[in-house]
């Protein structure tokens, strides 16, 4: 799958003719919701990875097709925030309903209706959006429990639609997609035709370190670190590197001396594994050589510092 950041582009064209659609995928934490998002969009927009609590804060995923543009919104999965940080993220994902054409909840099948899935409907219920029903994962359940969770959910809440799908197998998605376009009301396209994204490269390679560090440890120590990219210094195409060459410098907060040497490993091993993994990803979505310099900072309070909270979207 491609990669997506946001390159500046002129404005987007206007017709007479275009249509434009936002929808707002929301859910509990491990859903699927930043899968669902870069298989819609075809390109990698929103990390993932198997643990709870990836996706930190909103990211726009653009697709244009045809006449149609479809703006897509990714959100932190909602549960019950205890910490300051799970709160900000809980938030932000509430924040992504208001400016929406259709909120798509999506249900984890093989987990069902837990108390989570129960406040999320609630809090949809309580907002005027349309909203739309994605049951996905369906490739880890039998279809006679499926259809016993499509009867329970919908006695819940008032759907326009149901889809089962697989964000990862691919199976309903573009089912999906033929229901945005469908649905997709008369009105002037945001971002240029190309556009995938409106996350800046910086933060967009801090969110790829931030994948291979949650790959990489355990327990709560990726809850308890960011990435911020600190400096990014594009050298000329040469000889040597004919699609030109950047220096990335990033550095991870971390709140403790100890998270710090786990973070690092014995004699740098996992930091250096990490930035292996960041960097080949990097020169891959990037298409230029990467140098990748990452340094790991104790800073007890930045999971209290506001000022972390706007590099990373939040308030
Ligand atoms: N078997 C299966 N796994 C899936 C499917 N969709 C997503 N996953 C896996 O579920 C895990 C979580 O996926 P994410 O897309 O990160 O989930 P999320 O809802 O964005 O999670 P948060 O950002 O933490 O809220 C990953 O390991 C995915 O590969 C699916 O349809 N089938
Ligand atoms: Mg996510």
């Amino acid at each position: 799958m491609p990669h997506a950041t946001s390159t500046k582009r002129s404005k987007p064209m206007s017709n007479n003719n275009q249509k434009c659609v936002r929808i707002t995928f929301v859910g509990t934490p491990n859903a699927g919701k930043s899968t669902l998002m870069n298989r819609l969009v075809g390109a990698k927009v929103s990390i993932v990875t198997p643990k709870v609590q990836t996706t930190r804060t909103r990211v726009t995923g653009i697709k244009t097709v045809g006449e149609t543009q479809i703006i897509y919104l990714d959100t932190p999965g909602i549960f019950k925030p205890n910490k300051m940080l799970d709160k900000s993220m809980v938030k932000a994902a509430w924040e992504g309903l208001k400016d929406t054409d259709f909120t798509a909840l999506l249900v984890d099948v093989q987990k069902g209706i837990g108390d989570e899935v129960k406040m999320i409907i609630a809090g949809i219920n309580s907002r005027q959006n349309k909203n739309i029903l994605v049951l996905n994962k369906i490739d880890l359940i039998a279809r006679e429990k499926l259809l016993d969770i499509t009867r329970e959910i919908n006695e819940m809440a008032n759907f326009e639609a149901t889809f089962m799908i697989s964000a990862l197998k691919g199976n309903g998605v573009e089912d999906l997609e033929k229901y945005f376009t469908q649905n997709a009301p008369e009105g002037q396209w945001i971002y240029p035709e190309d556009q995938m994204t409106d996350l800046p490269s910086r933060m967009f390679a801090a969110e790829i370190t931030r994948e291979k560090l949650m790959l990489c440890l355990n327990k709560e120590i990726p809850y308890n670190l960011m990435v911020e990219t600190e400096q990014w210094e594009e050298k000329p195409v040469s000889k040597k590197y004919p699609n030109g060459s950047a220096n990335i410098r990033q550095v991870i907060y971390v709140t403790s001396e100890s998270q710090k040497k786990i973070v690092v490993g014995k004699a740098g091993s996992n930091i250096k594994k990490v930035g292996e993994m960041a960097r080949k990803e990097l020169e891959w979505a990037l298409e230029m050589k990467i140098n990748l310099f990452l340094f790991v900072k104790v800073q007890e309070n930045w999971l209290t510092n506001p000022e972390h909270y706007r590099m990373m979207g939040l308030d």
